[in-house]
């Protein structure tokens, strides 16, 4: 194939990629704490909470990124007649569902979880609001111990029930596990590119996952050689770059509003992300890895730009620019969940 062959295709795999969603559906009575759930998982406020959205009567779909949360309203009440859910919405098309609850355990629910699991659905159980769980003279893990049990009395005992708090944030670094464990890894790269990281192993997912894309983009960007980089004989696509700068930060959650926020130790690095996800920062970052062609394994990236591009002049440097600028983006996203986690001083 020759470089204009090579650039097609990856600017197809690109466009495939970021069209194919990954499919989560969240269930459970109104009020179980589904919309908050949805908000930790992306990591910023993308659908309203509280009590006005029990009114919903239609499923709601929050697209963000590469993933589509679906929140549905209260199974069984009289807004979502079970039979109809099923005709409206396909669950063979979602990839996970999570079963929210908050109180005693629904028969509506239950009866949805048969459903879905005779469509060989995985599910996961999550009981919120674990900050509230209190009962005169029982300790907390007596409490979990009999929902559990409740669970396992309704759905089966091979059910795992996650206790997390969307108001403390508690247990949700483990729910995130299982929803990794329950994934394929092409739709588990989807979830790690597009969902907030609770832990350090989430981080280190969504860099590799991040890296893949960087490889696409930085051969695209070499492949379109349209602009010149001053002082150095060949030409970039700079505007793919600047996308793939701002999917990189957009991945890390960090906006201008949060890097603008930071505390003062981790300014420096926070006004760097902020520059380079400009044109000039760009080119400042392009010049300095100019050069890097001789230095390039070919091999290595031939399975995701081709061999063509592989080989092409600016690909060793766009690809160290865009490694570059992954690097500083990840830097900063561990050092604020160490923040978060009150690991630093
Ligand atoms: N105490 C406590 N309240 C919560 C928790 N999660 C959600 N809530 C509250 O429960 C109410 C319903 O939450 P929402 O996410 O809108 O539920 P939904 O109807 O299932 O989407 C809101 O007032 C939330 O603030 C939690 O973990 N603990
Ligand atoms: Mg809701």
């Amino acid at each position: 194939m020759n470089i204009r062959e090579d650039a097609e295709k990856l600017r197809q795999d690109i466009e495939d990629e970021q069209n194919l969603k990954l499919k989560i559906a969240l269930f459970g009575q109104p009020g179980a704490g589904k919309s908050s759930l949805i908000n930790l998982i992306v990591g910023q406020p993308v659908t309203q909470t509280g009590a006005t959205t029990d009114m919903t009567t239609e499923a709601k779909v929050i697209e963000h990124e590469e993933l589509l949360l679906v929140d549905l309203p209260g199974y069984g009440t009289s807004k979502f007649p079970p039979n109809k859910w099923m005709e409206q919405f396909q669950p063979e098309e979602l990839d996970l569902f999570l079963c929210v609850f908050a109180s005693k355990f629904h028969e509506a629910d239950t009866t949805f979880f048969k459903q879905l699991k005779e469509k060989g659905r995985v599910c996961i159980f999550v009981r919120n609001k674990q900050d509230d769980l209190w009962e005169e003279g029982k300790t907390t893990e007596q409490l979990e111990a009999e929902i559990i049990a409740d669970v396992h009395k309704h759905v089966g005992s091979a059910e795992n029930v996650h206790f997390v708090s969307c108001r403390t944030k508690a247990g949700l670094t483990e729910l995130v596990d299982a929803i990794y464990a329950a994934l394929d890894p092409a739709k588990r790269e989807k979830y790690a590119r597009s969902a907030k990281a609770y832990s350090k192993e989430h981080l280190e997912a969504k860099k590799a996952a991040c890296e893949k894309s960087v490889y696409k983009y930085a051969g695209l960007a070499a492949a379109n050689g349209l602009n010149p980089v001053p002082g150095v004989n060949i030409g970039v696509d700079i505007s793919i770059m600047l996308k793939q700068f701002n999917d990189i930060r957009k991945s890390y959650g960090l906006s201008d509003e949060k890097v603008n926020k930071l505390i003062p130790s981790l300014l420096p690095i926070g006004k760097r992300v902020l520059e380079y996800s400009t044109k000039e920062g760009i080119m400042i970052l392009l010049k300095r890895y100019a050069g890097r062609e001789a230095s390039i394994q070919i091999g290595r990236y031939v399975p995701f730009v081709g061999q063509a591009i592989a080989a092409a002049a600016g690909f060793g440097m766009t690809l160290a620019a865009g490694k570059s600028y992954l690097n500083d983006c990840h830097q900063l996203a561990e050092q604020i969940l160490e923040e978060e986690l009150g690991i630093r001083q």
